[in-house]
């Protein structure tokens, strides 16, 4: 039933556009991955995988994994820590290790509420900022305070556009680090052939129910079916990183967890996506969606984490580019908005008629 509305949000792909020469970064951009240490940080090593499309007029980086319970733990406990007094951090959720809390570390973590991710994003910026030899803004605020404790503010939290810190990806964010093959033509949209289709996981090469016979689209020299790169129909969740990667080096964007995106499909209701390790095929494709309530948690969910790249980072003939982008994104943006309502309302029609 969820899947009229995604086509059309699927638009928002003709709304990007991509990255002009002069980036102090290519050759980072190149490989797909900035590795994160690049600032003398210290802390638990981490990736972060730099997405070449804009999304809605954003340069943004996205997690190369899921977020590990080694990682949210470290954070975590830095965070809480009373020696950080007024500043201290105040999570709800159990958190746990992967679907069963045995195991690896290296599974991601889980039972995390969208309300907890939205505070750890904040507490990991902190954290990055205190093992390294940068400053960076944190994202979420609430009448201009930072977000330090789980509560109804998350919800409304005040998005602080300019900040470099971590955050969550938008629903559009995701969508487009999960399709992105290679924007062959460099016209700075994504055409068929350029974007992993609606019913593919993202990294394999053909239909999620197809098991042979299939082409290399993705033109990474192996040809891959859901069974290589997304965790799914298993008992338990696996360590990230135990499947292949997509066109753009992320993992699991297709099953192990479902992930947390920033946006709401109702209020106080937001997005997941990419399935989980017990569900189907048919949700590991990188058209599924669903939600649940920002207080809600479960053994299935987690999230992973986003940071915008601002324009002085990316050199000025990027920069430049940007602005000019500015009024293609908005064009984009309109039809977006129409095609999702449409979506909205064949949603509704057909859950009437069901
Ligand atoms: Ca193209
Ligand atoms: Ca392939
Ligand atoms: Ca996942």
């Amino acid at each position: 039933m969820k899947r009229a509305i995604v086509p059309f949000l699927f638009l928002l792909l003709l709304s990007v556009n991509c990255y002009d020469s002069g980036n102090d970064d290519r050759d980072l951009m190149a490989t797909g991955l900035l590795i994160n240490g690049q600032d003398g940080y210290t802390g638990v090593a981490f990736r972060m995988v730099q997405v070449p499309l804009a999304v809605d007029g954003v340069f943004y980086s996205i997690g190369e994994t899921e977020v590990t319970y080694e990682l949210w733990k470290a954070v975590h406990d830095w965070a809480v820590s009373p020696d950080r007094g007024a500043d201290a951090y105040h999570f709800v959720s159990k958190s746990i290790i992967g679907s069963h809390d045995t195991g690896s570390e290296q599974q991601p973590v889980t039972t995390i509420s969208w309300r907890d991710a939205v505070v750890w994003c904040n507490a990991l910026t902190e954290y990055y900022n205190a093992t390294s030899s940068v400053h960076r803004e944190c994202v979420y605020t609430s009448g201009g305070e930072i977000i330090r404790s789980t509560g109804g503010a998350c919800d409304s939290a005040e998005v602080n556009a300019a900040a470099a810190g971590f955050r969550l990806p938008t629903n559009n964010e995701w969508l487009m680090a999960a399709r992105y093959i290679d924007d062959k033509n460099g016209n700075g949209t994504l055409e068929p052939g350029e974007y992993y289709p609606q019913y593919y996981p993202s990294g394999g090469d053909a239909d999620c129910y197809v098991t042979t016979g299939a082409s290399d689209i993705d033109g990474d020299g192996i040809v891959r079916y859901i069974a290589d790169v997304a965790v799914y129909k298993a008992k338990t969740t696996a360590v990230v990183k135990s499947r292949a990667p997509n066109k753009l080096g992320i993992y699991d964007m297709s099953g192990n967890v479902d992930e947390w995106c920033f946006d709401m499909y109702a209020p106080s209701t937001p997005y997941r996506r990419g399935g989980n390790y017990f569900e189907s095929a048919s949700s590991s494709t990188v058209e599924h969606w669903s939600y649940s309530s920002s207080s809600s948690s479960g053994y299935y969910l987690g999230f992973r984490v986003a940071r915008t790249i601002p324009e002085s980072s990316l050199g000025a003939n990027v920069a430049a580019a940007g602005r000019r982008r500015g009024a293609i994104i908005a064009v984009g943006a309109a039809v977006l908005a129409l095609a999702t309502l449409g979506g909205i309302f064949l949603y509704r029609r057909r859950r009437r008629a069901a």
